[in-house]
């Protein structure tokens, strides 16, 4: 192991058993294509796409060569009342391939920022449409949205929340999640059951009065608490009750958007279109960090009516629109168009689900659950040891089947290359079998 003590030391790990992990660290030095490799030479086949994002493997050269030009071009320039000419190319080319009706882009530099940014953008709107008692934020149990206060609020998942109970944003409320082993165990695709679950909106407008809400946020394929598909229907009645109230519905397409569903946003993929469309990950498939939120017009111009040299919306980051990670979007957008990367994922979906369900009949799994390239496993918990069994799969498959693989408690979570060979996500699965087999 090459990795000093002290060096260890010091990194506070994110999500992350610190004490556990610095025993004995999975450290990687590098990568390339579907690869990770370790510090004690191994090579690690790379389930898990980066963190969900990096869905055309890593190292791609064509982005290597443009993140290394550009920062030996233009390293820096000043993103408050000056541009540079990457950033401006890289809004136009995200809202080509938006759904019709977005032609706006705010840059952000991670998920985290791209939804606090949407739900500000959700209230700012209301207030320069003269609907500032518009302010009651609304979320979903199991939702992620990140970590900073606004994303922690309307998320949904209880351990991201309870350190921070009486800090989180006031004015916001949480649909019911749609997950139900006793309804949906095993489904493939979108479950069946659930979309009546939609209509807890309705209860909430009436309890608060529908004119008082700002924004819904969901994800349109639940990630992070364990993949979590949509029902049949449920999101299309989410904007209809949306439209019904006047309020504006968010999408969270931090994981779902480029290609991850196939479609360069999950909005396509499910014929749903929401107001206001968070994105990071795939933006710059993780090579360099940067977040997107794309907005429909009627909201932009929303703000766009007092007196012209006035700024007319009181946010942005020292980072927005940074030139290199510009240059990596544009390079990663090209390398999605040059290679039709998202009709690609498209067509390993079936492959992809076929091969996950293969553990429908193993006896620690409880639900096997898929949409698009996204995929999970649940794990039956060992009796008083929740967590355990999930967090000793991934180790094991670091260890000793060089497979990374991602676990929330004890849900394996997979995120396949878009460009993954069909024989590599049978080996996947093979091993992960072979894995539960050998643990208790
Ligand atoms: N929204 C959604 C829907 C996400 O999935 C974020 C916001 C926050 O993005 P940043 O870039 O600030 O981390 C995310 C991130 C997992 C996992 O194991 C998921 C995320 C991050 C890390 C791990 O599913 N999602
Ligand atoms: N804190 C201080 C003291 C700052 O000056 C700034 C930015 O100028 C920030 C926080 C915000 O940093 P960023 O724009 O990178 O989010």
């Amino acid at each position: 192991m090459s990795i000093n003590t002290a060096a260890l030391e010091s990194y506070w790990m994110p999500f992350t058993a610190n004490r556990d992990f610095k025993k004995n660290p999975r450290v990687l030095v590098s990568a390339s294509g579907h690869y990770y490799q370790t510090a004690d030479g191994r090579k690690i086949y790379d389930a898990f796409s980066g963190l969900w994002t990096s869905g055309l493997g890593h190292c791609h050269p064509k982005i290597v060569e443009a993140v290394q030009q550009q920062v030996a071009t233009l390293d820096y320039a000043m993103s408050f009342q000056a541009g540079h000419e990457k950033a401006f190319q890289l809004a136009a080319e995200l809202t080509d391939i938006a759904p019709e009706g977005f032609t706006q882009c705010f840059f952000t530099n991670s998920g985290s920022e791209s939804v606090d940014t949407a739900l500000k953008i959700a209230l700012a709107c209301h207030r320069a449409r003269g609907e500032g008692h518009r302010t009651r934020l609304i979320g979903r149990e199991r939702g992620y949205h990140g970590v900073n206060f606004g994303g922690m609020s309307v998320g949904g998942m209880s351990a991201n929340r309870k350190a921070f109970g009486a800090s989180l944003l006031p004015g916001v409320d949480h649909l019911p999640h749609t997950h139900s082993l006793e309804h949906n165990a095993f489904s493939k695709g979108q479950p069946e059951w659930g979309a009546h679950l939609a209509d807890e909106l309705e209860r909430l407008a009436a309890l608060h009065d529908g004119s008082n809400i700002a924004a819904v946020i969901v994800e349109p394929v639940a990630g992070s608490s364990g993949v979590l598909p949509p029902p049949i229907g449920y999101l299309q009645r989410l904007r209809e009750l949306c439209d019904k109230y006047g309020i504006l519905l968010i999408f969270d397409e931090v994981i779902t958007a480029f290609g991850r569903v196939g479609e360069p946003f999950a909005a396509l993929r499910f014929g749903v279109m929401p107001d206001i469309i968070a994105t990071a990950k795939g933006l710059t498939n993780g090579v360099i960090p940067m977040g997107a939120v794309l907005v429909r017009d009627e909201v932009y111009d929303s703000f766009m009516r007092g007196p012209g040299q006035m700024i007319e919306l009181f946010h942005g980051y020292t980072y927005s629109g940074h030139p290199v990670a510009a240059a990596a979007g544009l390079a990663t957008l090209e390398v999605y168009r040059r290679e039709g990367t998202f009709a690609q994922a498209r067509e390993l979906e079936s492959h992809f689900e076929q091969a996950i369900h293969s553990l429908d009949d193993h006896n620690k799994v409880l639900d096997v659950r898929n949409f698009g390239l996204m995929g999970a496993v649940e794990l039956e918990p060992r009796v008083d040891a929740p967590g355990m069994r999930g967090m000793e799969m991934h180790k094991k498959c670091f260890w000793d089947e060089d497979l990374m693989i991602r676990n929330g408690m004890d849900i394996l979570q997979f995120s396949p290359f878009l460009n993954s060979r069909p024989e590599d996500m049978t080996m996947t699965f093979e091993k992960i079998r072979k894995v539960l087999d050998s643990i208790d």
